[in-house]
C-alpha cells in the first residue's frame, strides 16, 4: 500500500519578495554576521519576504478559493517600489530588515488583500502591519545576538526595487523538525495601471 496521508490544513500566506540583486545585497551585509552568530536561526535567502496576511490553518479545500479574487487584484495594481533599509527586532528574538520606500502603496494593497481574503468568508487574525522582513529567529537562551545584528543593520540602505508579483505561499512550519521551507501555492504578476 502506498497510499499517503494527506494533511487536512494547510498554513497559508500572502507575501511580496524583493528580487534577487535586492536580496543579495543585504545578504552581503549580513555576512559578517552570519559568520558572528551561526546560532541565530537564520531564514534561507529563497524564502525572505514581506508578509502582507497572515492566515494561519485553511483547511486544503479553501487555499484554491483565493485563487482568482487575488488574481484579479494583482491585474489591476502596479508593482510598489520598495527598497531594504535599516534593521530591527521583535521582542529580543525575531531579526528584521526594515522596508522603505512606497510605504502608502504598501499599506494601501495591504487592506486590498485583506479585504478580498475576507470576502472569500476566510477568517483570519487582521493585525497591523509592521512592514518587515524577517531574517533570524535566536534561541532561548541567546538575549542578544538579534539585538547586535539589528544595530550593525541601522546604516544598511538598500536599492530600489519592483515588487513585481503576489504571492500567496504555504509554510511547513510546525510540520515536523526540519528547517522551515515556504512554497508558492501561486504567483500573480501585479500588472495594473492603480
Ligand atoms: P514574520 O515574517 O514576522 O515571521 C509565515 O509564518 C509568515 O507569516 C512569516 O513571515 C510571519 O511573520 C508571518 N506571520 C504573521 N503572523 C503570524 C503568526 N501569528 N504566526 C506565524 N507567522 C505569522
Amino acid at each position: 500500500m502506498n497510499e499517503q496521508i494527506q494533511p487536512a490544513t494547510v498554513r497559508v500566506f500572502i507575501a511580496l519578495a524583493p528580487p534577487d540583486d535586492a536580496k543579495e545585497e543585504l545578504a552581503r551585509a549580513l555576512r559578517p554576521a552570519y559568520e558572528a552568530y551561526p546560532r541565530l536561526r537564520w531564514n534561507r535567502i529563497e524564502d525572505w519576504h514581506i508578509t502582507l496576511a497572515f492566515l494561519g490553518e485553511l483547511p486544503v479545500e479553501t487555499a484554491p478559493l483565493l485563487r482568482q479574487p487575488l488574481a484579479g487584484l494583482a491585474a489591476t495594481r502596479r508593482p510598489l517600489r520598495l527598497s531594504l533599509r535599516g534593521g530591527g527586532h521583535f521582542d529580543e528574538r525575531v531579526l528584521w530588515s526594515g522596508i522603505d520606500g512606497d510605504l502608502d502603496g504598501l499599506h494601501r494593497l495591504t487592506a486590498e488583500v485583506r479585504s478580498v481574503v475576507k470576502g472569500c468568508g476566510v477568517v483570519f487574525e487582521d493585525r497591523p502591519l509592521r512592514p518587515h522582513l524577517t531574517l533570524a529567529r535566536s534561541r532561548r537562551d541567546d538575549p542578544s545576538s538579534v539585538v547586535n545584528v539589528a544595530s550593525g543593520l541601522a546604516g544598511f540602505s538598500g536599492r530600489e526595487w519592483e515588487a513585481e508579483r503576489l504571492h500567496l505561499v504555504a509554510s511547513n512550519i510546525g510540520r515536523g523538525p526540519g528547517p522551515i521551507h515556504y512554497r508558492d501555492i501561486e504567483a500573480w504578476r501585479f500588472s495594473g495601471e492603480q
